[in-house]
């Protein structure tokens, strides 16, 4: 919910983020004064090929009580799904159980997050219902290095930690449907902000309606809830780039024998050599050859 106000003393130039954008229309939370104003992009930016993002940092004008967008400062980070600019964080969301953990969904998930050089932090949520068989995932995720958070969003536990981590970030909430993401929003928030329940409730309630992104302010940061996606294309991904999307790879990529080793079938691979060692968890190689013989390598480049 957005209040729109367009006190006299908003005149002039200001700088602000985008924090909707609807029908032509973009919603700008000032930076100094508390305020969001409606405004509409100036045609330039039409010509100049440029459509103004949720997540931008703008200039704005006011005259007249009409806002009007100038200048779209430089974007940090464009995420395409969903589209906004300037994200810092992803805040990958799975539950322990119902529904069961996708494991390479969960990989691709992560791959996507480090193409984007997102910091990531992973929540296994629905830690009521926990379940003995998915240690495997959760120690998967801990082997290369991410910082992992278990809740139980309905009782409202390990939240508060969650909600230090989204101080001066745009967290983009994402993961599969019926997880808990829009369920950890709203009680972080306090308020039923996000539209929550099972996927029957939701498929009555016509789930395709079209959903535009929105950033909400918590406390010193902004967060984004996303619909659950059932699968990720990231074919993109070129084979040479693939790699750095796998951080446990780091201290050994430099240490192969070849340059441009790609860790799958060269000898003396400094990967591979982890892998054996168990450095490197088997099953996120695995999932790593896996991605590399399916990419694209590129050709749909987005
Ligand atoms: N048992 C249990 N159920 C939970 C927990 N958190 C959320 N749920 C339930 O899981 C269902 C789905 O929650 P949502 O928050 O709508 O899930 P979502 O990830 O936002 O789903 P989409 O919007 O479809 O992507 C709801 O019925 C919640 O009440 C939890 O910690 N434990
Ligand atoms: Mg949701
Ligand atoms: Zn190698």
């Amino acid at each position: 919910m957005i209040t729109i106000c367009l006190s006299s003393n908003t005149g002039g130039h200001m700088q602000g983020t985008i924090v909707k954008g609807i029908g032509g229309f973009y919603y700008i939370k000032t930076k100094n004064e508390n305020e969001v104003i409606e405004c509409k992009a100036r045609g330039k930016f039409r010509h100049a090929e440029l459509t103004p993002m949720v997540g931008d940092h703008v200039e704005i004008e006011v005259t007249n009580n009409k806002g009007v967008i100038n200048k779209i400062l430089p974007r940090k980070t464009e995420l395409i799904r969903p589209a906004v600019a300037n994200v810092t964080q992803a805040i990958v969301v799975f539950a322990i159980k119902n529904p069961d953990i996708n494991v390479e969904l969960l990989n691709k998930f992560l791959m996507l997050c480090e193409y984007n050089k997102l910091k990531v932090v992973v929540c296994f949520n629905k830690m009521d219902l926990a379940a003995e068989d998915e240690k495997e995932a959760v120690a998967m995720v801990e082997s290369a290095g991410y910082e992992v958070m278990f809740l139980k969003a309905k009782e409202g536990s390990g939240l508060e930690a969650l909600k230090e981590k989204l101080n001066d970030n745009v967290s983009v909430f994402c993961g599969p449907s019926g997880v808990g993401k829009s369920t950890i929003l709203n009680k972080i928030i306090g308020r039923e902000v996000m539209q929550t329940g099972d996927i029957s409730e939701k498929l009555k309630r016509g789930k395709h309606t079209t959903r535009h992104s929105e950033l909400i302010e918590i406390g010193n940061g902004y967060v984004v809830d996303t619909p659950g996606f059932s699968s990720l294309d990231i074919n993109f991904i070129t084979k040479g780039e693939l790699q750095y999307c796998f951080p446990e790879f780091d201290e050994y990529i430099g240490s192969c024998k070849f340059t441009g080793c790609l860790h799958y079938k060269e000898p003396q691979c400094a990967v591979k050599a982890a892998v054996e060692e168990k450095e490197i968890n088997e099953n996120r190689y695995n999932l790593y050859i896996k991605t590399l013989e399916e990419t694209n390598d590129g050709r749909n480049k987005r």
